[in-house]
């Protein structure tokens, strides 16, 4: 495992400098551009008696040779008609190997694993995954610009994008899917699971914010 994971980082490092290389030249003479691809299983991270929580998904982190980034994201059985905030979760600096909380890391005991408590898993906000316009950390739950799941819980997603963030740990990021309809009242609301515990007095919906899916290099 640590062996493939070296050649893994080895990869993107290759196809960063290649990238760099691009740039200076003002043009890719590059005839062997390395691309490097990453395909992950989405599991589910709540316990199956979260009402709504029983999701799962495929994902592929690709870092392109121009210096960009493409994630695609397919999932089934998420809260249909609602906007999901998705993020690739990591560790930003030298690779480090992180993993996906799974119910056992709802350490208050409340019943759901929070953002926060996920956090010591999957890391920081790397790249949102959002389907135009920014993708920092700070547009991380910027609804209006997130993919919607259809009428039957479906949501597939596909941009390429530059950031340097997501290129340079592509290798070792998670892909988290957020956001649950509790109580099933076809939206995000207080009165699923109240308000969101990180952002407290901000009137975020917990709902909105809890982490439903995540998949990625440690699993
Ligand atoms: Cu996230």
């Amino acid at each position: 495992m640590k062996f493939r994971l070296l050649g893994l980082a080895a990869i993107v490092t290759a196809s960063t400098f290649a990238a760099s290389g691009a740039a200076v030249a003002a043009h890719d003479t590059n005839p062997s551009a390395k691309v490097a691809s990453y395909s992950y299983g989405l599991t589910a991270v709540q316990a199956a008696s979260v009402p709504g929580s029983a999701a799962e998904g495929s994902t592929r982190i690709t870092s392109l040779p121009n210096g960009k980034v493409r994630v695609q994201v397919e999932a089934w059985g998420l809260a249909p008609g609602l906007p999901h905030a998705m993020h690739l979760h990591g560790v930003d600096g030298p690779a480090k190997d992180m993993a996906c909380p799974g119910p056992a890391a709802d350490a208050d005991g409340d019943g759901y694993v929070s953002v926060s408590e996920g956090a010591p898993f999957y890391g920081g906000i790397l790249a949102s995954l959002t389907t135009s316009g920014p993708t920092d950390a700070g547009h991380a739950l910027d609804l209006a610009h997130f993919a919607t799941a259809d009428a039957d819980g479906h949501l597939k997603y596909s941009r390429t994008f530059t950031n340097e963030s997501a290129l340079a740990n592509a290798d070792t990021v998670q892909v988290v899917v957020h956001g649950i309809d509790v109580n099933g009242s076809g939206t995000y609301d207080l009165a699923g699971a109240g308000e969101a515990p990180l952002v407290p007095g901000s009137g975020v919906p917990f709902e909105a914010t809890m982490p439903v899916l995540c998949g990625g290099v440690a699993n």
